[in-house]
């Protein structure tokens, strides 16, 4: 505790020190001339900016790949992967190989043409594919825009277009769990959404996941000539040396596309130097990592966490991990337990909705499975709950793992508050003290710094705001209690009740929608919409599976809704604001003894009752 102390405040007080030294464990190409930071977070003094390792010129596909091969690690394993199906079988990728695969894929997207500061989009499965592309465009200065491959495809032409990302790489399909996933289709979808708004993309890069494969025939997706190429051919002149674009300390590294309380998701956009140093120190601090641990994290690419804790964190760190293309529950509930086993996983970095909905199962699915190899836990993506957390702990840890709870954002890029296990004693459901005061942090909203600014920095002036809720008790632990604006999470995601607001209000027949979060057992929190109908529509429950199939083709499946409750009024004030207060109230399992609070600014309180009679959970 004491050397936590003493290294936290090193870390706030000699930063030119203390991260300038960890920083010199990597390459530069030109060194740094400042570590900073140099910042405002004043908007009343002019543009909010922070900026590290000024004068500086690295690259983070070095610094992950060629460094370790150069230090001697180029035929240790870098990343194991583990196939959905057991029949498929798995494979292991040296250091050496993942580099060879980069410096094929790099060399293959600058004889397309692609640019340093272009932007690529990424939309693959959990495949040794997806971290090469990543730290390909790394490779060449080009900007990866990774798309998790549960969106749909409308709101992946979102993403193409806004990002104005004329490829793409994508894989044919991918089996999750027993069923496929249409990548290639959906894809192929986008881009005709997107071309409809004006915008082109030229060239689709196709995995062949499925192909040649036994299970070839679960994907189905067509073809458009001159446009599309498989991964193989694409690649398959290129050689296996890629020279790196040398990239200024400042220059975006990637963007990643996140819900904010309103309007469109907005694409944070991380830059080279700070975020680099953020993913390494959290990885090696966090997870207090040694060379000869086996690391695995569940988490996909397509969000924060797998880009930090699955591409970048480890890799800098030399690490050995599990790249896991499947689901928890397939074949069975314990195959996570298996995949710990099999590899002899000795980190294990998951979130809270995937703890309790194993927990549902007992503990026998994990206590069957060898699981001595595991020495320290992780949590992620939302507030753990001390009851998970005490399972996780006793079950899965066999009560000698620590629990690292990881509070941090897409937006912050590595975690902010960690305890550092060993060395703090924790609580259940405290993220307990804040990780050295260090760099990383997104530098702006891609194409609109002005909304960045606004969103995080106009609350408190100077100071970064994240958008939780929090309190701090007497030994100075933090306790997330969740988000304070409209945004939801849903499984660990963030999903913005406006979304899914417009989602609703695009179909032909609904005129208004209101979404709220509500407490639910597994995900954490479920999406419960609140719909007002256009004159003359009839209240039917057999529109209400239309209407949940209408969100997930707008946004994706893991924003389905729970629930939809009827409601011909909304509650508004005179002034026609909606009372999400009431709402959230009404979406409670005890809706009929809630104290709804002040309900005499409604405009018309009698909604209440309306929608009390048209509730979905009404006996
Ligand atoms: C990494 C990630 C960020 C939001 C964040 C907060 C919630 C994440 C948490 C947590 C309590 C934790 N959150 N970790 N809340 N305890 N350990 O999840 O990024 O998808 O951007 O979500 O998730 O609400 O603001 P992102």
């Amino acid at each position: 505790m004491e050397e936590y102390q003493a290294m936290y405040k090193a870390s706030l007080e000699d930063p030119e020190k203390f991260w300038g030294d960890m920083a010199r464990e990597f390459y530069w190409k030109t060194p740094f001339e400042k570590v900073g930071p140099t910042y405002n977070f004043d908007r009343t003094k002019g543009d909010v900016s922070i900026r590290w390792f000024e004068g500086g010129a690295t690259n983070l596909s070095y610094n992950c790949l060629d460094r370790n091969v150069e230090q001697g690690f180029g035929s240790k394993t870098a990343i194991y992967y583990e196939c959905n199906d057991l029949d498929d079988g798995h494979a292991a990728y040296s250091y050496s190989d993942v580099l060879r695969m980069v410096c094929k894929l790099a060399n293959a997207l600058k004889a397309e043409g692609v640019q340093k500061g272009d932007r690529l989009s990424v939309y693959l499965p959990m495949i040794v594919e997806l971290p090469a592309s990543m730290l390909a465009c790394a490779r060449i200065g080009a900007v990866h825009s990774v798309v998790f491959g549960g969106f749909s495809a409308e709101s992946l032409a979102g993403r193409l277009q806004d990002a104005q990302s004329s490829l793409v790489i994508t894989a044919d399909a991918v089996m999750r769990g027993a069923k496929p996933v249409q990548l290639k289709a959906i894809t192929d979808k986008a881009c005709e959404i997107a071309a409809k708004d004006g915008f082109n993309v030229q060239r689709v890069v196709c995995v062949a996941r499925l192909k040649d494969t036994p299970r070839a025939g679960q994907a189905q997706h067509g073809w458009v000539s001159g446009r599309d190429v498989w991964y193989s051919d694409f690649v398959a002149a290129q050689a296996e040396e890629c020279e790196c674009e040398w990239m200024d300390s400042e220059a975006p590294l990637f963007m990643l596309y996140t819900s904010g309380s309103t309007g469109k998701p907005k694409g944070v956009l991380h830059t080279t130097g700070g975020y680099m140093l953020g993913a390494f120190a959290t990885t090696k601090y966090t997870f207090d990592y040694h060379p000869e641990d086996v690391y695995f994290c569940t988490a996909d690419c397509g969000w924060i966490t797998g880009h930090s804790y699955v591409t970048y964190g480890p890799m800098l760190n030399t690490a050995t991990q599990v790249l896991f293309e499947g689901v928890p529950t397939h074949p069975d509930v314990d195959r996570f337990w298996k995949v710990c086993e099999k590899y002899k996983v000795s980190i294990f970095y998951t979130a809270p909705t995937a703890i309790r909905a194993l927990m549902k199962s007992g503990d026998a699915p994990v206590t069957r499975n060898d699981l001595s190899s595991l020495r320290l836990l992780g949590t992620v993506g939302e507030p753990i709950n001390p009851e998970a957390w005490r399972w996780y702990y006793r079950v899965v840890g066999g009560g000698h793992c620590a629990i690292a709870d990881t509070y941090w954002q897409t937006e912050t890029g590595s975690h902010l508050i960690t305890p550092l296990v060993g060395a703090m004693d924790c609580k259940p459901g405290s993220a307990v003290l804040p990780f050295f005061g260090g760099p990383g942090g997104g530098g702006t909203v891609y194409g609109d710094h002005k909304r960045f600014e606004e969103t995080y920095f106009s609350q408190f002036n100077g100071c970064y705001f994240t958008g939780d809720g929090c309190k701090r008790d007497k030994d100075g632990f933090y306790w997330l209690t969740g988000r304070m604006d409209d945004v939801i999470n849903v499984s660990g995601h963030r999903i913005g009740t406006a979304e899914v607001e417009s989602a609703l209000v695009a179909h032909a027949k609904v005129a208004e929608a209101a979404v709220v979060g509500f407490p639910h057992d597994i995900k954490g929190e479920g999406i419960w919409c609140y719909v007002t109908l256009n004159e003359g529509e009839a209240y039917e429950d057999s529109l209400k599976a239309d209407l949940k199939k209408q969100v997930r083709e707008v946004i994706g499946a893991f924003a389905m809704p729970d629930e939809i409750h009827w409601a011909p009024g909304l509650p508004k004030t005179r002034s026609g604001k909606i009372m999400r207060r009431v709402l959230r109230k009404l979406a409670l399992p005890d809706y009929e003894t809630q104290d709804l609070g002040d309900t005499s600014t409604l405009a018309d309180p009698s909604v209440v009752d309306v929608l009390k009679s048209y509730h979905p959970r009404k006996k």
